[in-house]
């Protein structure tokens, strides 16, 4: 008669089921990405054009407006906080000027999260892409959007940061936008991508003077110096440390969000971030 090992069979069954639960945690999980930056940085314009990318790959997606304020969008939101609050009838019927229209409506959209939520997993994505309102210092700074962020946000969850090539001329801008970004962080504590946008309206050398500030950070303090940007020897030391330090640990990607240039790379980044989630900060880029 053959003996059944009944300890063995518990131990076999449990581990098909501890495998079975984790393959379907991820197969179910999302991906949040808050897409931020300053005005004008192509915000929107990436949002449309990296949803139609994932689509081409039919990678499920969810596209969510959360700028209340905004006229014209590039693409059809999937999810739009304008279908409950708008700075322009804000403006209208409390009689609000246009920068106290924007906060207040900013501020009413935390109103609304459970709804723009459960309307997003209604969706059941894989990705959601949230696109952020333009004038960003009203967002980033205010309570309503840590609020946002929070309630918006999965287990999986990251920011890109969007950066104008037009704002990174000089090592001064390069400076003060990559600061930009580092207090991005410190408000939201997401792990957090540099895309360098517009590259196709730099030239080669422009490209790689950008480069070098990120790979060498000497270069970077040697140009702040000959730019005359500060006078405080020390701080510009400090700060080129802390920019350092910030960069290699999160990404910079040169992209052109409008002709979809470097897509690959800033779906490679994120698939990093979907699959080793808090702990990507501490992967090696
Ligand atoms: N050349 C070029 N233009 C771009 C690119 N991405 C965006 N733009 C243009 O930049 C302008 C602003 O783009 P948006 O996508 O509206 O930028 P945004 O950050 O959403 O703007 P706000 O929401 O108003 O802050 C538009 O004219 C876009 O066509 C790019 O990669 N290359
Ligand atoms: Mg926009």
């Amino acid at each position: 008669m053959i003996q059944i090992d009944w300890e063995k069979v518990k131990f076999i069954v449990e581990l098909c089921f501890s495998l079975l639960r984790s393959r379907i945690r991820l197969w179910s999980m999302v991906l949040c990405v808050f897409v931020i930056g300053p005005a004008g940085s192509g915000k929107s314009t990436f949002v449309k054009e990296f949803s139609e990318y994932l689509d081409d790959f039919e990678i499920s997606n969810v596209k969510v407006n959360m700028d209340p304020a905004v006229d014209k969008l590039p693409y059809d939101p999937d999810v739009d906080i304008r279908d409950y609050v708008t700075a322009s009838e804000l403006e209208e019927k409390l009689g609000l000027g246009p920068n106290g229209a924007i906060i207040a409506a900013t501020d009413l959209s935390v109103n609304y999260l459970r709804d723009v939520k459960n309307n997003i997993m209604s969706m059941n994505p894989g990705y959601v892409l949230v696109d952020t309102p333009g004038q960003m210092e009203l967002f980033t700074f205010r309570s309503s959007g840590a609020e946002i962020i929070t309630q918006i946000a999965e287990e999986r969850s990251c920011i890109l940061f969007l950066l104008d090539s037009a704002l990174v001329a000089m090592a001064s801008t390069f400076t003060s936008s990559i600061l930009l970004s580092i207090s991005v962080y410190y408000r939201f504590n997401l792990p957090q991508i540099i895309l360098l946008n517009k590259i196709d309206l730099m030239n080669e050398n422009e490209i790689e003077r950008v480069i070098e500030w990120i790979s060498y950070p000497d270069k970077l303090l040697t140009d702040l110096r000959s730019e005359g940007t500060s006078t405080i020897v020390q701080l510009n030391e400090t700060i080129v440390q802390a920019i350092a330090d910030f960069m290699t640990t999160f990404n910079t990607i040169p992209i052109s969000a409008k002709y979809r240039r470097a897509f690959e790379n800033v779906y490679a980044k994120l698939q990093q971030i979907y699959v080793g989630g808090e702990d990507y900060v501490t992967l090696p880029p």
